[in-house]
């Protein structure tokens, strides 16, 4: 799986990209770190696909009408934070029938024993003990469908969808296997800086918007003050300088929001502030996150203030991405024997 990616390329063919984000909650600092940022960065030399992937959010319970709030939400602000549709092609998955179709026939092709290994799935059934239903175990191959669907070549995703990826490019290898290439096997793109940005409560795990402690994820659309608070009450240790070191997971964590943020070095970063205390350190990079989503959160609200214009780009995105899906779709199915229709 490539880390790193080029940033030019031959104008005659751009690679494709496929990625997606769940529209369940808030989007958090780490998505957007993570993967959002990442996607933006990325238009003008790829050919990029992006989805809001609002069929996996329903592996766990949705409120209606939360729901449906949320899947426009996530479509604004990905807008807000820089996805140029006429650059993409950026549509919602379940307005797009061949993701689902792909997913049962992927479903297929997929062993029982390899989605059991999936780390997602083992800590989502214990987070949601109450329903561990077959669409939280099946995940991972409906967003295989997602990315083999448009042949992707790359797929820029945090660190914690590695292995999810992994399983897509095993079922493409698979399948090709069995009846010739029909899918582009797709490589990884993990950034190196932000790749799994963590909890402010509990820096050894990750920031994860369905974290039911508030306090540990910063969204996005957080007003200044709350974002603030939030990080002056990051967890940090018993030490006071601000520097990388074992054992020192949150203040790691700091220096990597904030290098993100800033495009400092962690080096500069520490430097910057040898002498000081982590009390002006949390400010600092409250004050620096504030700055980065300040622009982000006034696009938000003229695009989420004009409905119609989001409908018209959702529609668009989605009778394009149809168009492309569709194609890979019959000749999956083809292959397979199934009559033509
Ligand atoms: P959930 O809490 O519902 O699992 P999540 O916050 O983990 O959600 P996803 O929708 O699973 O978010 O992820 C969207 C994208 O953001 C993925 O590419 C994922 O790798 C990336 N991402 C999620 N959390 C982080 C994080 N803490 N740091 C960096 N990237 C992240
Ligand atoms: N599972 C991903 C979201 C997602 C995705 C995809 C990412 C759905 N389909 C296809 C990359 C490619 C997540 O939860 N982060």
């Amino acid at each position: 799986m490539s880390e790193e990616i080029k940033t030019t390329q031959t104008p005659e063919k751009k690679k494709r990209i496929f990625s997606a984000i769940q529209p369940s909650g808030t989007i958090t600092l780490g998505n957007y770190i993570g993967a959002l940022r990442n996607w933006v960065k990325l238009q003008d030399d790829y050919e990029c696909i992006f989805a809001v992937a609002d069929l996996h959010a329903i592996t766990v319970r949705q409120d209606p009408k939360i729901f449906k709030k949320n899947i426009l939400e996530a479509y604004a602000l990905f807008l807000a934070c820089g996805i140029d549709t006429s650059k993409s092609m950026f549509f919602i998955q379940s307005h797009v029938h061949t993701h689902a179709e792909l997913a049962w026939i992927l479903n297929c092709y997929t062993q029982f024993g390899e989605l059991s290994r999936m780390t997602q799935f083992k800590d989502k059934s214990s987070k949601h003990a109450d329903n561990v239903n077959a669409g939280l175990f099946t995940y991972p191959s409906l967003m295989a469908a997602d990315i083999l669907l448009y042949q992707a070549d790359l797929v820029p995703i945090g660190a914690d969808q590695k292995q999810h990826l992994e399983l897509a490019r095993n079922i493409a290898d698979r399948f090709n296997g069995i009846y010739g290439k029909t899918f582009t096997v797709p490589d990884g793109y993990i950034p190196k800086v932000g790749a799994r940005i963590r909890s402010l409560q509990d820096p050894t795990k990750k920031m994860s918007k369905s974290d039911e402690n508030v306090n540990s994820w910063v969204a996005i659309l957080d007003k200044p003050e709350t974002i603030m608070k939030k990080f002056k009450r990051a967890v940090t240790d018993s030490e006071s300088r601000v520097c990388v070191g074992e054992g020192k997971d949150g203040i790691n964590n700091l220096i990597g929001i904030m290098s993100a943020v800033t495009g400092k070095t962690a080096e500069s970063i520490t430097a910057e502030f040898e002498g000081k205390g982590y009390g002006d350190f949390k400010t600092a990079v409250g004050e620096a996150v504030v700055e980065e989503v300040r622009p982000i959160q006034e696009r938000f609200e003229q695009y989420i203030n004009d409905k119609a214009y989001l409908e018209e780009q959702y529609r668009k995105g989605a009778e394009f991405a149809l168009n492309i899906s569709r194609r890979t779709l019959d000749k999956a199915m083809k292959k397979i024997g199934y009559l033509p229709k």
